[in-house]
């Protein structure tokens, strides 16, 4: 394996200085801070441009992991950790009287993923270095990230993110990688060999960021794709005089990679997403094709050196495009070009809502891709036939099967039948993929299906986020852990020792001091930093039941009107979520919390027992300032809806106790942890089938809770909203008769409400929960994304085929 190289500071001040010439200054000391971290990052990212490349083994397959988000985060600082700059670096910016950390503050966020899908796939990408998996990642470069987000008067509003308006630093623009992208027009066949004829071209240009390796001297690419027109400047129109059309066509071309769709768990077919997924598919292969022929490789061994990843269903029309490339580039026979292809794709499924589940009009794949949906239609017939062998004139089966049905394309039917292995994200989830999303699939093929548990990179999510909490993980177990997490077992010893529970505390009340400030700042709301911190920070998704823990803080709330006096926990409830800027219901979920906080943190009754925050614009760099604080993690989806989550994983790292469902991830924490540790509640899985099987009526609960009611009566009667009775209708009627709660939020109030009650009783004897806290550390090794990305080789990448 390759060596980290050592920090050069005659190189790195050499570097800085012809950054801080690029701004026509004369010295260094004129940068404004902003300008200190464009210099800073372009400094190390032409350091790291400079080195040699590490020599691939050529026994282990190239992963080439395709996702439509990475939602990477702030680079500058997770790279020194993972180099191991971070102190010289600090070292060699103080010689100018510069903070480091004040530097790193003013870091842009890229912010280039919606969610957990996006959040993992740069876990992974950070993993696949770290563990010396050779690999490409490859996605657009969207010059609008996800919106960001601010609250007024309590509702959501959104403006764009235009993260690298001032350019962004860290980007490695190679315009001998760019690739030409056709759209639209039409097949013409000659002797038999159809030919695609595209009605107009754009050109991917290729912008990297470095993946750095955790000190293993690898870098590797995260590559995202640009659009610019063919031709950007029409001369023609320029000389005629029509001066401002000359340009239209670059811009229009440009549109594609403009914006990424702020969507989570919900597909909205509309044509320029359809067309920025394809865009991304031509330019990813053109890609590993080039260099798979550069290494002068024959194109019948693709399979041997390439494994293409495709994140969730959103890259699927890589394989019409691998297909079309075999057959009508290479011109390879239909069983040559299946043969390379089937081999070469394998697909992670991560959700199993329905609204997720990608379906695209026929007509609008064929007028953009006409070439592509007849592959697609020759995939569809070949499936036909083995399906209608095993299932001989079985309509049902066929119709649940295709790939193409009532006008519908089916991508992930596309993704089982043509790769050659498919997994989930949890062991429950994988299950359920199996047993209730394709069910068949797995009859015909079951080798094909596998299970690989998400992970989280300990690098930012412990080492960064948490320094405090790393350096005494690192004093405690003399021993390197943070690329063996396993190793973290070695601290359950301590959680019995007095004093190693004692620095674990006070580390978590510095960290949780720290927030009460960043808070008052963001929020104006100030905090008492002994209270129970209760943290969900999520995407706002009714199945993710952020409104279940509001109905609990309004229970709450009534209990301490009633009785002042009584014996309750004081606990601040913070949320970080974005609704989708088209779910109305989400935004009113946010909308009643906001307008809940604002009664109950102003209500003199009840002082500092009870606060309530919502922090705006959640992202990757808040999460970061949460999660070392957090005491209570909430993961309280309906079982059976949340795949897996990754938020949890992060939280009972860094010492947070788990209050959740038997969901996703959930499971396992549960497993690794105990069940000392963790609170366990609810419906589970079967429950909630045979609930909803049973002819499920919210009515009912309410009826038979008059606490639930009361509750409710609350947010109808206009109590948080100034008397308006209408104001949370929309998530009110989701959860009454006709809405009829479909995600169980009455269902599980009462179980929900009784482990909240076990929480306190935990927190009441603080040794207790510190121990449990140091356990959930302690045995929370396997959540590494190594040890994903091993699962990844071992059952996937590189088994013998
Ligand atoms: O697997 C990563 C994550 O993906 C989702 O966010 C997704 O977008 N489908 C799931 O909702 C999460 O459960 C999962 O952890």
């Amino acid at each position: 394996m390759t060596t980290q190289p050592e920090f050069n500071p005659i190189q790195f001040n050499a570097a800085l200085t012809r950054q801080w010439q690029r701004f026509g200054l004369r010295e260094a000391q004129e940068m404004t801070p902003s300008q200190w971290w464009q210099a800073l990052s372009g400094a190390l990212a032409d350091m790291l441009a400079a080195q040699p490349g590490a020599p691939a083994p050529a026994t282990q397959r190239h992963v080439n992991y395709l996702s439509m988000e990475f939602l990477i985060g702030r680079l500058t600082g997770n790279n020194l950790l993972n180099l191991g700059w971070y102190d010289a670096v600090n070292d060699a910016l103080s010689a100018w009287h510069i903070s480091l950390t004040d530097v790193l503050e003013n870091e842009t966020d890229p912010a280039l993923g919606n969610g957990g899908l996006g959040r993992l796939a740069a876990c992974f990408l950070d993993s696949m270095a770290s563990v010396g998996q050779p690999a490409t990642g490859y996605g657009l470069n969207y010059q609008y990230g996800l919106f960001r987000q601010r609250f007024e008067q309590g509702a959501q509003h959104e403006t764009p993110d235009e993260w690298q308006r001032d350019r962004y630093p860290w980007f490695n623009h190679n315009a001998a990688l760019n690739v030409r992208v056709g759209l639209g027009g039409k097949v013409v066949t000659t002797e038999g060999q159809p030919q695609w004829q595209p009605a107009f071209e754009l050109v991917g240009e290729a912008w990297d960021l470095p993946v750095v390796g955790y000190r293993n001297g690898i870098t590797q690419p995260l590559r995202l794709w640009q659009a610019k027109h063919a031709e950007p400047f029409n001369l023609n129109r320029f000389n005629d005089g029509d001066f401002l059309r000359a340009e239209q066509q670059g811009i229009d071309a440009e549109k594609l990679t403009k914006v990424l769709y702020p969507n989570d768990n919900h597909q909205n077919g509309k044509k320029l997403r359809l067309m920025q997924q394809y865009f991304q598919c031509a330019c990813a292969l053109a890609d590993i094709l080039r260099r798979h022929h550069q290494a002068g490789r024959s194109i019948e061994t693709l399979p041997d050196h390439e494994v293409i990843q495709l994140n969730d269903t959103h890259p699927t029309l890589a394989i019409p495009e691998l297909m079309r490339l075999l057959l009508d580039e290479h011109q390879l026979s239909w069983d040559q070009a299946w043969q390379i292809t089937r081999h070469t794709f394998a697909y992670t499924n991560h959700t199993l809502m329905p609204e997720a589940l990608e379906c695209w009009d026929v007509r609008l794949v064929r007028s953009l891709l006409p070439r592509h949906m007849m592959i697609i239609n020759t995939l569809n017939a070949r499936l036909k036939a083995v399906v209608s062998a095993r299932w001989p004139e079985d309509e049902a089966k066929w119709a649940k099967l295709a790939l193409v049905h009532n006008n519908q394309l089916r991508m992930a039917n596309l993704c089982v039948t043509s790769g050659f292995a498919v997994n989930g994200v949890a062991a429950l989830h994988s299950k359920l993929v199996v047993q209730d999303l394709f069910p068949e699939y797995h009859q015909l093929w079951p080798e094909k299906f596998h299970n690989v548990t998400n992970g989280i990179t300990p690098r930012r999510w412990i080492n960064q986020c948490n320094p405090a909490l790393s350096a005494l993980i690192t004093r405690t177990l003399n021993t390197p852990w943070l690329n063996d997490l396993d190793a973290l077992q070695g601290l359950e010893a301590f959680a019995d020792d007095a004093a190693f529970r004692a620095e674990y505390h006070a580390i978590k009340q510095q960290n949780k001091q720290a927030l009460v400030g960043w808070v008052k700042n963001r929020t104006g709301i100030a905090i008492d930093p002994t209270a129970l911190f209760d943290v969900q920070i999520k995407r706002l998704h009714e199945y993710k039941r952020q409104h279940l823990s509001l109905l609990h803080i309004i229970a709450l709330w009534q209990t301490l009107v009633i009785d002042p006096q009584a014996n309750r926990v004081p606990r601040v409830v913070l949320f970080g979520a974005k609704a989708a800027p088209g779910y109305a219901l989400a935004k009113n979920i946010i909308y009643a919390i906001n307008k809940v906080a604002e009664v109950i943190n102003h209500d003199p009754r009840i002082g500092n027992r009870l606060k309530v925050v919502f922090i705006p614009d959640y992202n990757v760099s808040v999460a970061e300032r949460l999660i070392p604080a957090a005491d209570l993690s909430e993961q309280i989806s309906t079982a059976g809806k949340e795949a897996s989550g990754t938020g949890n994983m992060k939280l009972a790292l860094n010492g947070a106790l788990t209050i959740g469902t038997l969901d996703g991830a959930n499971v396992e924490i549960a497993e690794q942890v105990g069940s000392d540790n963790i609170f366990i509640f609810g419906h589970t899985v079967e429950q909630v089938v045979a609930l909803k099987a049973g002819g499920y009526d919210p009515a009912q609960w309410r009826k038979k809770d008059p606490q639930l009611n009361q509750v409710l009566q609350a947010l109808e009667d206009g109590t948080f909203s100034q008397g308006d009775r209408h104001a949370f209708d929309a998530m009110l009627h989701s959860l009454g008769p006709e809405g009829g709660d479909p995600y169980l939020v009455l269902a599980d109030f009462q179980p929900y409400l009784e482990a909240q009650a076990q929480v306190e009783a935990l927190w009441s004897d603080q040794d207790a929960w510190t121990r449990a806290t140091i356990l959930n550390t302690a045995r929370c090794g396997m959540f590494s994304a190594d040890r994903a990305i091993r699962d990844y080789q071992q059952r996937i990448w590189q088994a013998k085929r």
